[in-house]
């Protein structure tokens, strides 16, 4: 666990090539990322970071089929796109990539092979959706039809975004192809399978046992996956867009996307270093650490290390800090919807303030639970913050010096108890710095680091030097000599955090580098030195702009309500016999407590005027147990009981749900007797 590693590599998650980034993907993996790549840089250390574009996959081809262009152009677009605005983000990545290039082809396919070659696949034949018309294997997202539990006839082979319940597509009734309109035919297909469960032993060693202090989200996830047991998964698909299958007989397959994205991490480190790739991937010296968000969890924690297992001659990631996800204005980040702060137009709507928006993801980042992006946020936090404490310190510090020694850094004189006192306050922040940093907490780490800031603010604040311009020049020498020493270290701990800002202030002490092991010393400026004339850091965001971009997102919000109504098609009529059936109840919530390794359901004590009753509802992510409590809900009371993740579940709790996911539980507008009816 505290082995000392030689070297490090950082990857982060590459996005699809099928939209731009949003704050949602900065926040849950290039910003942690980018911190955390930067400070190992600053302090010296052997470190790459690997990113990259996916390029394959079915929504892609969509996409494309959609807009009446191939493929390649979409990803083009995008990986353009993205591309671009990483850079003026200032996410440093080593080398920023795609998976339709040659070198990434040739490596996943060869992957593929070696695999094969081993006899690590499965062979299996199945029966698949074929669209005759059109020529093709169906993929699950090309086919349409009814749901069979909700009967929503717009449900895809894949899910049914109505009742979102998850399908394979032959559970459609009346299925239909995307591509032709016609009904497509069951055909024999030939895939291969990598066997997960073949590997649980493994996985189950290496995470349970070995990694014990991956974050409780990552662990736990795992967890309830090698509890669930684990089933060999298809890594071929029948489709037209990927890296094709490298077997004989396999003409029209492709390499199932998720099989080769994470080779991507592999080919991008090859392109980058041809010569020193595999020290990176196979010396036992380096660490390896994965940036994702935790949808993609099980893809890195349990799928690609078996992947790399397989094959034999790579090192397994040391860690996986997945974030959970940033919402927007309290409601998700949605592609589709448009409802995103994208990053390329952020960028072009406030140019030079990337930092800002680091800034703000960093300290309010994901890391434990899903989390809020408000603009008032925003504002505050830039002009409460930014400004108010950092900026101002900064730039108080740099004016006095001009003001009374002429832009040159003064002689300290004797330190005076007050001093030191405050010398005290900063002398552990390299080692709580290094602490959080080392362990992925950066919301932390950047608390620390604006502590900095505050302590020189206050410092000048309690202080006084321009009240003692007057009577004392030598102590007014050595208060602004101790501020420049501390506006030195804060240009040192914000590099990783705030690169741009971190960097003007550098040139504004006249700083040629920035050196980790400096932090805490008040010898980093030399009397004498010169102090460049102040210039801001950071400005004051006006309540119009803020407003500016809340109408924004308020108008896609109109429109997307104009363009689909959202609300679900209404079903089949039912006979008042059919009604009659269904036995609805009010009862009180007496106890609520969340299920074990479950991070959907609740466990509700219900009293329904009988003997009480036991419900399991998938609710834990719209209610806190103790909400809950002493509430009146309407449950079905005559549904067949049925053991939920071990628990005797009888009946169902009803809840609205809108088109965004968003729930709340139906109680009677006034309270009523428990075991009253509702008809
Ligand atoms: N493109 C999914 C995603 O963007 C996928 C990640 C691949 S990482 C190898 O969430
Ligand atoms: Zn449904």
């Amino acid at each position: 666990m505290d082995k000392k590693y030689k070297r490090t590599l950082v990857t982060t998650a590459l996005p699809y090539a099928n939209g731009p980034v949003h704050i949602g993907h900065l926040a849950g993996v290039y910003v942690p990322a980018d911190i955390y790549t930067r400070y190992l840089r600053l302090k010296g250390e052997d470190v790459i970071m690997i990113g990259g574009s996916d390029e394959h996959g079915v929504p892609i081809t969509i996409k494309a089929r959609k807009e009446g262009v191939t493929p390649q152009e979409i990803v083009d677009r995008y990986h353009g796109i993205i591309k671009k605005s990483f850079e003026e983000f200032g996410i440093s990545f080593d080398i920023y990539s795609r998976t339709t290039s040659d070198i990434h082809r040739k490596t996943a396919s060869d992957f593929f092979r070696t695999l094969y070659d081993k006899g690590v696949f499965i062979e299996k034949t199945t029966e698949q959706y074929y669209d005759t018309e059109a020529g093709q294997f169906l993929a699950d997202r090309y086919i349409t039809g009814t749901c069979p539990h909700c009967k929503n006839e717009h449900a895809y082979g894949d899910q049914c975004e109505a009742c979102g319940t998850s399908l394979n597509a032959t559970d459609l009734i009346n299925p239909k192809s995307t591509i032709s309109g016609s009904a497509p035919v069951l055909r024999e297909t030939k895939h291969w399978y990598l066997p997960l469960d073949k590997y649980e032993g493994f996985l189950r060693e290496w995470i349970l046992e070995g990694h014990k202090e991956w974050k409780t989200n990552v662990y736990g996830q795992c967890k309830s996956w090698l509890d669930m047991g684990l089933q060999p998964r298809a890594v071929s698909r029948d489709l037209d867009w990927g890296v094709p299958v490298p077997v004989e007989g396999a003409e029209g397959k492709v390499l199932y996307v998720w099989f080769d994205a994470p080779i991507g991490y592999i080919s991008n480190t090859k392109e980058l270093l041809p010569d020193k790739w595999e020290l990176y991937w196979k010396d036992s010296e380096t660490k390896l650490v994965h940036f994702i968000g935790k949808d993609n969890i099980v893809f890195h924690c349990i799928v690609f290390p078996t992947m790399l297992k397989a094959e034999g001659s790579f090192i397994l990631p040391e860690n996986v800090p997945a974030n959970e996800f940033l919402n927007l204005e309290g409601d998700k980040i949605s592609t589709s919807r448009n409802w995103a702060v994208w990053l390329h137009e952020y960028l072009a709507d406030f140019p030079g303030k990337q930092d800002v928006l680091r800034y703000v993801l960093t300290a309010n980042a994901p890391e434990t639970k899903d989390n809020d992006f408000t603009w008032r946020d925003f504002q505050a936090r830039n002009n409460n913050e930014l400004v108010a404490i950092f900026g101002n310190f900064i730039n108080r510090s740099i004016v006095l010096t001009h003001k009374y020694f002429d832009g040159k850094v003064p002689q300290r004189g004797e330190l005076t108890d007050y001093d030191n006192s405050v010398l005290e306050e900063f002398k552990s922040i390299k080692e709580e710095l290094e602490r959080y940093l080392s362990t992925y907490r950066f919301r932390d780490a950047l608390r620390e680091a604006m502590n900095l800031a505050r302590i020189g603010n206050k410092y000048l604040a309690d202080t006084e030097p321009w009240k003692l311009a007057k009577t004392d020049m030598a102590r007014v020498a050595t208060i602004l000599n101790i501020a420049l020493q501390i506006s030195a270290n804060l240009a040192i701990v914000f590099e990783p955090f705030l690169p741009f800002s971190a960097a003007k202030l550098r040139k504004l002490l006249n700083m040629a580098s920035a050196e980790w092991d400096k932090i805490g010393s008040i010898d980093i400026l030399k009397a004498g030195d010169t102090v460049e004339p102040a210039e801001l850091l950071f400005e004051k965001i006006d309540d119009a702009v803020i407003e500016a971009q809340i109408k924004k997102l308020h108008d896609t919000k109109q429109e997307n309500m104009k363009a689909e109504p959202s609300v679900a098609p209404i079903r089949e009529n039912i006979g008042f016999e059919d009604f009659m059936k269904l036995d609805i109840r009010v009862g009180r919530v007496t106890e609520c407590s969340k299920v074990p390794k479950a991070d959907k359901l609740l466990q509700l004590k219900i009293d329904d005027g009988l003997k009480g009753r036991t419900i399991v509802s998938g609710i834990a992510k719209y209610y806190e147990p103790e909400e809950l409590v002493g509430k009146q809900v309407c449950f079905v009371a005559n549904l067949e009981p049925r053991k939920l993740k071990g628990i005797l579940s009888e009946g169902m709790i009803l809840s609205a749900e809108d088109a965004d996911g968003r729930l709340a539980v139906v109680s009677p507008a006034a309270d009523v007797t428990p075991g009253s009816e509702v008809k």
